[in-house]
């Protein structure tokens, strides 16, 4: 087989040396926040992962090569560039072929951390079932692919811009674990609960280390989703929070907003309608997220 991969000197290194490697999308960079808090972000998250003892790779499609580890010069290209395609699963196979930039998301990354050897993957929410999902059957890709790839998946739960009953549902019929990292409720991303009871939780990130390797090595196939909380002190008022995804889903359903654009769409809404508090709440939870995923990587290491 041609070789689609092509992995930084860091990544390369860090596999030679047995080290810990942290995955990262890179759709988040380029559809999920705008310039230049998005490179901010990204850079930032990358040193908390250094920090903590594991390599970070940033996964983009970059010239018809899926790029693992990305440079400085890189992480700005996808922050600033407005012609970089959201890639699914659907789409990874046409982008390398026509050579375009692409920014991979959840379920893209898991395809390519999985095919360069790498098990954890932080971000900052999964997609899931949209809230009215009965009718426009706006299901993400993201939940197949945890059903299928080996990647685990370390986010703040899921955003209420979708419907968590249903994405738990979703996910209980396909076997994916959801663990809830001290917490006993999925938590809403923006916010640190929701009513929705997790069956999973763990206090320690080798508890969440030992389950991945124990299921894995027993090849029931798939992916998990971590659930870590936003910090308390970044966490956003419920209500406030609340009303401002119902303006935002309105919205998008006045505009005839659809498919792929729909997240990105809601994000943007959400970020000018809290004047730009979602974002800071966004950014913060990446990087505690960075910092519970990397302390996973390092425990399964250790295993
Ligand atoms: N949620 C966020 N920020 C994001 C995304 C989700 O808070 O940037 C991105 C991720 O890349 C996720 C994708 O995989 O949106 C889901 O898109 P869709 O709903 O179209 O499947
Ligand atoms: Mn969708």
């Amino acid at each position: 087989m041609k070789n689609y991969l092509s992995l930084s000197e860091e990544v390369k290194q860090a596999k030679a040396e047995g080290k810990a490697i942290v995955a990262l999308e890179s759709t988040i960079i380029s559809h999920g926040m705008p310039y230049p808090q998005n490179v901010e972000m990204a850079r930032d998250v990358e040193q908390i992962i250094r920090d903590n003892g594991a390599v970070p790779a940033t996964i983009a499609l970059i010239d018809g090569k899926i790029k693992i580890g990305l440079s400085d010069e890189e992480l700005e290209l996808f922050a600033k560039s407005s012609n970089v395609a959201k890639v699914s699963r659907r789409d990874i196979g046409y982008l390398i072929a026509t050579k375009q930039l692409g920014a991979t998301t959840v379920a893209a990354t898991m395809i390519c951390a999985e095919l360069a050897e790498i098990g954890i993957f932080v971000t900052g929410g999964i997609g899931g079932v949209h809230r009215g999902a009965e009718t426009t059957m706006d299901v993400s890709a993201d939940l197949e692919e945890l059903a299928k790839t080996n990647v685990a998946v370390v986010c703040a739960g899921a955003k209420s811009i979708l419907d968590l009953n249903l994405t738990m549902e979703y996910l209980e019929t396909k076997g994916v674990p959801v663990i809830g990292y001290q917490t006993d409720v999925l938590p809403a991303f923006y916010t640190r609960s929701s009513d929705v009871e997790l069956t999973l939780r763990a206090d320690a990130p080798e508890v969440i280390a030992e389950s991945l390797k124990a299921k894995w090595d027993l090849q029931i196939e798939g992916g998990a989703v971590i659930t870590n909380p936003i910090p308390e002190e970044f966490a956003m008022d419920e209500k406030v929070i609340n009303d401002v995804i119902q303006t935002a889903l309105k919205e998008a359903e006045e505009n005839h907003i659809h498919g792929k654009d729909v997240t990105p769409f809601l994000l943007g809404k959400v970020k000018e309608l809290t004047d730009g508090k979602s974002l800071e709440a966004n950014i913060e939870l990446v990087k505690h997220n960075a910092l519970i995923g990397t302390q996973i990587a390092v425990a399964y290491q250790n295993i």
